[in-house]
């Protein structure tokens, strides 16, 4: 008898063939899983079956997320059918152009599952950002006319792999062979190019944007990085750095402390050198070496319901804020005095126990009904979302350069609903979803205990 895949069981194959995929090409990756494997096996020990309240063991385990970078809204469009075969829908909307001081001309959404059951069978999701050529602060536009006919004339997803895509979508699935041709393809199209790449090209679009460069200076996408999700990352943090290999300053998101972990908090390594081929003006082939692979890890807490995120954001400017006066008084500050300022602020921001934290309405919380006892039993909704602000870090710290943006220019409008057109599908506000999740479960728990949900 053959097999039929379904998309979720196309996406956990496919977080498994990228990661397989990954492994091999980024060795550093490996050494990342197995550090994360470990931080999780002693905090299941250490923790029982708490520590699987924002998520099963297997869960967490097989969980990542990925990002990729593409060029046009046909591209996004394309990435768009890829990931809808494996029930991965585009949620939120993501400007990056000014979350950072560096040249960061994108916008984004993330492709993930939304239905509680599917996050529960594989919750992979890609955050996938694309260039905003016509923003004439990164672009003039004779850059962005040779950069939209160098992106027009690639193709960066075949029709073979389009037309599984749309099939899967259709049809809810693929049968296994098509489903192994489909996963094959997909694969491929995020493996790193070994093209020679086109040297003056992709020095001009560096000079103003390491990040288009990345995106437009070549003529295929690939995956720039693929995280795991490990359940204490200041362990996982101290491990790596105890086997030699050096992570970013921070970590990024909520300070380490003692009230619940909210929303994201990641870090990563910088990414390493990998050897190269350009071809030169003159029709020579170089070697030289290209950093745009690296690695990443993320811990996630509860999510937060919108006035959560108003306090979180508005800590996070506190925080800066007393981080950069402190910074000027003090010519000796490190980066743990911030942590303790940090936690300063948290303290004085967020609740120290879950129940605070529901009462207050500051995070999203499910209720489950046990008709036996009549009891109800609150359950933490975990983030499965992005943080702008860590986006942008995360692509920062992995910058040749800041490029070189022109504040005397005006912005190009992009929101929401753009790209949704762009996407030619709906755009889920991540908010919208949470709260759905909690609707569904009161009326379940009415039901099941025969009260008025009201
Ligand atoms: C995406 C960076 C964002 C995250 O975890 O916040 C991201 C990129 O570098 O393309 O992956
Ligand atoms: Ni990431």
């Amino acid at each position: 008898m053959s097999t039929f895949l379904e998309p979720w069981q196309l996406r956990a194959a496919f977080a498994r063939s990228l990661s397989d995929m990954y492994g091999t090409e980024v060795p550093a990756y490996t050494t990342l899983l197995d550090v994360s494997h470990e931080v999780n096996a002693d905090f299941v020990a250490r923790h029982g079956a708490d520590a699987e309240r924002l998520g099963s063991i297997a869960r967490v385990t097989a969980e990542r997320h990925g990002a990729i970078r593409v060029g046009t809204p046909t591209e996004m469009a394309q990435v768009a059918r890829v990931f809808g075969a494996m029930g991965m829908r585009p949620v939120g909307f993501y400007d990056l152009r000014d979350a950072s001081s560096s040249s960061v001309p994108v916008i984004s959404t993330a492709f993930r599952p939304v239905d509680r059951d599917e996050l529960a069978r594989n919750p992979f999701r890609v955050f996938t950002s694309m260039l905003v050529t016509a923003d004439r602060r990164f672009f003039t536009a004779d850059l962005e006319r040779r950069l939209e006919s160098f992106l027009a004339a690639r193709t960066l997803f075949g029709p073979e792999l389009l037309a599984l895509a749309d099939r899967a979508e259709a049809e809810g699935g693929l049968p296994e062979e098509q489903a192994t041709e489909f996963l094959r393809l997909a694969t491929e199209a995020f493996e790193l190019s070994r093209e020679p790449v086109d040297q003056a090209w992709y020095r001009e679009l560096e000079a103003v944007s390491a990040v288009a460069a990345d995106i437009g200076g070549i003529a295929s996408t690939h995956i720039n990085h693929l995280t795991p999700r490990v359940l204490d990352i200041d362990d996982l943090y101290a491990r790596m750095e105890a086997r030699g290999i050096t992570m970013i300053d921070a970590i990024q998101g909520p300070p380490r402390w003692e009230g619940p972990d909210v929303l994201l908090r990641q870090t990563s390594f910088r990414a390493l050198a990998e050897p190269r081929t350009f071809r030169t003006p003159d029709g020579e082939i170089v070697r030289d070496a290209l950093r745009v692979r690296f690695g990443e890890v993320e811990a996630r807490g509860i999510a937060l319901t919108r006035e959560g995120r108003a306090a979180y954001d508005a800590a996070v400017v506190e925080i800066d804020e007393a981080a950069a006066a402190a910074r000027a008084d003090d010519p000796g500050f490190t980066e743990e005095r911030r942590q303790e300022i940090a936690r300063s602020v948290w303290a004085r921001t967020f609740p120290t126990t879950e129940a605070a934290l529901a009462e207050q309405g500051l995070g999203w919380f499910t209720y489950e009904a046990d008709s036996a006892t009549g009891t109800v039993r609150r359950e933490p909704i975990v983030y499965e979302d992005f943080l702008p602000r860590s986006a942008a870090g995360i692509f920062q710290s992995n910058l040749t350069s800041d490029g070189a943006k022109d504040a005397t220019q005006e912005a190009t409008d992009r929101d929401a609903d753009w790209m949704a057109g762009a996407l030619g599908r709906d755009l889920d506000d991540p908010f919208d979803l949470y709260a759905d999740q909690v609707d569904r479960s009161l009326a379940a728990a009415a039901e099941t205990l025969g009260v008025d949900p009201a």
